[in-house]
């Protein structure tokens, strides 16, 4: 496939699909069904639950171009031992990480309310990364599987836009991958939060990386598929 030049802001990237990759962020039942983490801390999932059916459409549209996919998962261990109290001990008091929910104990790897969304379940040999905190390059291999995966470039999703999505394309950035934010592919349980969480990524020429959407990446795979017949 020829490079693939992807409408977005602050301005078109062109880039290699071979080193491309997406990281799909935290579409776990915790933070978009009822009785998960993000209703005890008293959000709205339906914020959440309504990019669905874009991420789908972005899974599927990746999977056909061969374009790699990693997921990842914020959660701890059953006996909370990688779960800083600090983090614990904030939020609401009646139901906090690691007590008994209706989808089992909150935010614990293994219990239902831990696991992706059904429509977005990973495919079998699409990795799975388990991470203990907002960021996933904190204490994962994620950054290894890039590296070794001649990955430079990568595509961002998922919830929250302004926490877990903001805080790995942080961290990616600083480790010198392209991030670009999925707009329509990503939210907030406040949707002020999501605008302005797209715009810091773009602002000052890029500071953090692309914020395109999801039908610019589309028309940019089919162009290159077209081109590469
Ligand atoms: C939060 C996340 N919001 N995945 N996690 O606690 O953004």
């Amino acid at each position: 496939m020829p490079v693939l030049t992807i409408h977005a802001q602050p301005a078109p990237i062109s880039l290699d699909p071979a080193r491309l990759a997406l990281v799909i962020i935290d579409m776990q039942r915790d933070f978009l069904e009822a009785g998960g983490f993000g209703e005890a801390l008293g959000n709205d999932v339906s914020q959440l639950r309504r990019i669905v059916p874009a991420c789908a459409a972005l899974l599927s549209h990746l999977r056909a171009a061969g374009i790699p996919i990693i997921h990842t998962r914020e959660g701890h261990r059953p006996d909370l031992s990688d779960a800083p109290r600090a983090k614990v001990e904030r939020g609401a008091p009646s139901l906090r990480i690691g007590d008994d929910g209706p989808m089992g104990r909150i935010l614990i790897r293994g219990e239902a309310g831990h696991d992706i969304v059904a429509e977005l379940a990973p495919l079998s040999g699409e990795p799975l990364v388990d991470k203990p905190g907002k960021g996933a390059f904190y204490q994962t291999d994620l950054d290894l599987m890039l590296r070794n995966g001649g990955i430079d470039t990568l595509l961002v999703c998922g919830v929250t836009t302004e926490v877990c999505v903001h805080t790995t394309i942080r961290e990616a950035n600083d480790r010198g991958y392209r991030c670009i934010a999925v707009a329509d592919c990503c939210a907030s349980y406040f949707p002020e939060f999501h605008e302005v969480g797209l715009k810091m990524i773009s602002a000052q020429g890029g500071i953090f990386g692309w914020v395109a959407e999801s039908g610019a990446i589309f028309s940019a795979l089919d162009e290159a598929g077209a081109l590469s017949r």
